[in-house]
């Protein structure tokens, strides 16, 4: 295992100070070393491709390598800037990439999503001309000094794989401004099933949240569960929604998340766009990315209201507290799509929840 600290020295001594990235539960331990260190820029932003893109700039402009830390899952984001803009035989630009390894074929099993991704990153990271490492304990922080090395004589980006239980937990220090207001995501979930008829089609997003509706639905028994859960492809639960909202006539509910909502937030304008009267969306609105340790979104100045409408959503919603939720929804179910549901959520999420399983089960109950 490896002592986060010592990772951060190696870099410090390569002079990276630099961070930006999208936030993994495998290297939750570095955010909140990052978060904590007032000598060091960390940005999170919208996606892993915009990652990239910021640490482009930021290398233009100081010539000292960024560091881009993401989930494998998000490599797919990146995969473009890193083939048409880093790539050797483009800009050749140097930069640290630090990937979180879902699903490494020399762990224990994980989830399906993360199994075929895992079984891939190294191939990608090859066909993409990225010299990688993986780090697995002390030893191997000497190859990670050679890469960085590596990467600032040839003007190349590399890459460091660092698999689950790989980085020591640390102690969680106590953050003051936890959002303890608003209504918790599993009461809302509840409340809506509650609501909805047997024809209501619902459209989750990658992680509590799909697990939440997933176990909501076994444990209370609602009836037969027609919910299609989106497991992996973060960001895109919307316009799976909307593709599927299109061609029925079903009421379709996307359930989600604002760090998935600004992962592909050019989402919404197609929505605006196209969007038909029995398309809903509910944000489950909670200015953290609770599912991979509660990094912040820095989201509370945002007017919801104006850009939903502004691109062409007909109604918008808001809710924050327990009273009010049930009339909120009614009126948000009722209401001519495409309508936008912004509820306050505060942390906190089902102790052992499980995970959707079974896929092909849930693709064909959700298709019948
Ligand atoms: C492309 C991609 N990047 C990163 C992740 C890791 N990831 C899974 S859930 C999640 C957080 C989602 O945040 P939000 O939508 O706000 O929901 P919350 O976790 O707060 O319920 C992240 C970053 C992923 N699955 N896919």
């Amino acid at each position: 295992m490896i002592n986060v600290k010592d990772l951060l020295t190696i870099l410090k001594k390569n002079n990276i100070n630099f961070f930006t990235g999208v936030p993994d539960s495998v290297l939750s331990q570095l955010s909140a070393h990052l978060d904590n260190n007032k000598s060091i820029e960390n940005i999170i932003t919208g996606n892993e491709g915009s990652a990239v893109a910021l640490a482009v700039g930021h290398f233009l402009a100081k010539k000292k390598i960024p560091c881009v830390y993401m989930q494998n899952s998000g490599l797919g984001n990146a995969i473009n800037p890193l083939a048409s803009i880093t790539h050797p035989k483009v800009y050749s630009i140097p930069l640290l990439l630090i990937i979180g390894w879902r699903g490494s074929p020399f762990r224990a099993k994980d989830e399906p999503q993360h199994e075929i991704k895992g079984k891939i990153t190294k191939d990608l990271l090859k066909l993409l001309n990225i010299k990688s490492c993986v780090l697995r304990n002390l030893n191997d922080l000497k190859k990670l000094q050679k890469l960085i090395k590596y990467s600032e004589a040839n003007n190349r980006p590399v890459c460091c794989l660092i698999e689950r239980k790989t980085l020591l937990p640390i102690n969680k220090t106590k953050n003051k401004d936890l959002n303890l207001k608003g209504i918790q995501r599993s009461y809302a979930i509840e409340t809506l099933l509650n609501l909805v008829n047997s024809r209501t089609r619902i459209i989750s997003t990658t992680g509590y949240t799909s697990r939440e509706l997933n176990q909501i639905r076994i444990k209370k028994k609602f009836s037969k569960s027609r919910d299609f859960y989106m497991v992996g492809g973060m960001g895109h639960a919307s316009l799976v929604a909307l593709g599927y909202a299109k061609k029925k006539n079903n009421q379709t509910i996307c359930l989600d998340g604002d760090g998935s909502l600004f992962m592909h937030l050019g989402a919404l304008q197609t929505i605006g766009n196209i969007g038909s009267k029995n398309f809903k969306h509910i944000l489950f609105n909670n200015g953290i990315h609770e599912s991979v340790g509660g990094q912040k979104i820095k989201s509370d100045k945002i007017n919801f209201k104006s850009m939903c409408l502004a691109l062409g959503y007909k109604n918008y919603f808001y809710c924050d507290s327990k009273n009010s939720l049930k009339y909120t929804l009614r009126k948000f179910i009722l209401s001519s799509g495409p309508s936008f549901l912004n509820i306050k959520i505060k942390r906190g999420y089902i102790k052992n929840l499980s995970r959707p399983n079974n896929f092909q089960k849930i693709k064909k109950n959700f298709i019948r």
